[in-house]
């Protein structure tokens, strides 16, 4: 038999043997001092002078700040488009997945690690066209995460076509001669679906936004947040009616309002624009998280005890 072949030579030794670094003291979250605006802040942030993307990267940072959270409890996901960027501009775990599909993969972080809160950000575009039906379903499982959705009316990345939420007549690369199609309604799509927390804000109320983002945060379930944020570029003045700076109206939802009233929420999301703007519907029920939790729990208790294999060989055993 040949002799086997070392594929390289072992290193000469140098003398001193390195000790095994210590390992880090585990300091619990609660005496951790949060995270600061500037060191979660990462690459500078390549939208169009004047988006309105930048504020609602501004306030998360403001959350994250006031929240005092820590660098690996912030889960920052997105899909496709200029909102979609988000977590590149966010130092800390985040993910830009495919167009569409940030919700699924955001479900996945959710189900399997209970001790953060997952953000989505991400465009009119990627949520209600590519991603419509992710919407529903992820509404719909009430899986908790917090999603908010940067409404622009239009596809701004791709420079101009005519999105879900454009209103009709919108000109664009895709209408020539004006959209025809009916545009969506996005806080009543998300009431319909099943979605337990369903708000509505503007970049041009900074207040406003964190507010909102603070109560979507706080609720245990799926949240959802139409946040209106101007493409200046592709879409000037879109939102100007909301924006008393702009000789618009900010109006709130009524003081009155009951948001475990559905046929209420769905009423106020069928006012004309601008609309109103705050919290339309909330309502508790278990989360997907919960309820798969405890399916594990329940099995976990089956095969307490027992080995790896003994749980292996008792499932072959009922294959049989
Ligand atoms: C599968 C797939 N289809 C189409 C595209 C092209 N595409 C990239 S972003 C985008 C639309 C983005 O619009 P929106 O979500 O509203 O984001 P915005 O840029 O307006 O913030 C499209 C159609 C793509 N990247 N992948
Ligand atoms: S194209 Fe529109 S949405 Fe994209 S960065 Fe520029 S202003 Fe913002
Ligand atoms: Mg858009």
């Amino acid at each position: 038999m040949s002799e086997i072949a070392i594929p390289f030579a072992p290193l000469p030794r140098t003398g001193a043997i390195a000790t095994p670094a210590e390992p880090l003291p585990v300091i619990p979250d609660t005496e951790r001092k949060g995270l600061t605006k500037k060191e979660v802040a990462a690459d500078h942030p390549t939208w169009c002078p004047g988006c309105g993307d930048f504020s609602v990267l501004a306030l998360y940072f403001k959350l994250i700040e006031k929240r005092k959270m820590v660098h690996e409890k912030i889960t920052t996901v997105a899909g496709i488009g200029c909102s979609s960027r988000f977590p590149y501009f966010v130092q800390a775990h985040g993910v830009h997945f495919i167009h569409g599909r940030a919700l699924p993969f955001a479900s996945g972080v959710s189900l399997s690690r209970p001790d953060l809160h997952v953000f989505v950000f991400g465009g009119d575009g990627d949520a209600f066209s590519i991603g419509g039906n992710h919407f529903s379903h992820t509404a719909r499982k009430n899986i908790k995460m917090t999603y908010c959705v940067m409404d622009n009316w239009v596809y701004g990345l791709t420079k101009k076509q005519t999105s879900p939420t454009s209103p009709l007549g919108f000109k664009s690369k895709t209408d020539g001669w004006g959209a025809v199609d009916y545009p969506i309604n996005p806080m009543k799509q998300a009431i319909a679906a099943g979605a337990t927390f369903v708000a509505r804000t503007t970049h041009t109320n900074p207040n406003h936004v964190l507010q909102m983002m603070e109560a979507a945060m706080d609720h245990d379930g799926f949240s959802f947040i139409e946040c209106l944020s101007e493409c200046v570029e592709f879409y000037e003045g879109a939102f100007d009616a909301s924006n008393p700076r702009k000789g618009g109206v900010f109006n709130t939802v009524p003081a009155e309002h009951d948001v475990t009233d559905e046929m209420a929420a769905y009423k106020l999301a069928d006012e004309p624009f601008p609309g109103r703007f705050g919290i339309f519907y909330k309502n508790s029920k278990p989360t997907k998280n919960t309820k798969e939790q405890e399916i594990i729990s329940a099995h976990q208790a089956k095969v307490k005890g027992l080995k790896d294999w003994e749980i292996l060989k008792k499932n072959f055993d009922r294959m049989k």
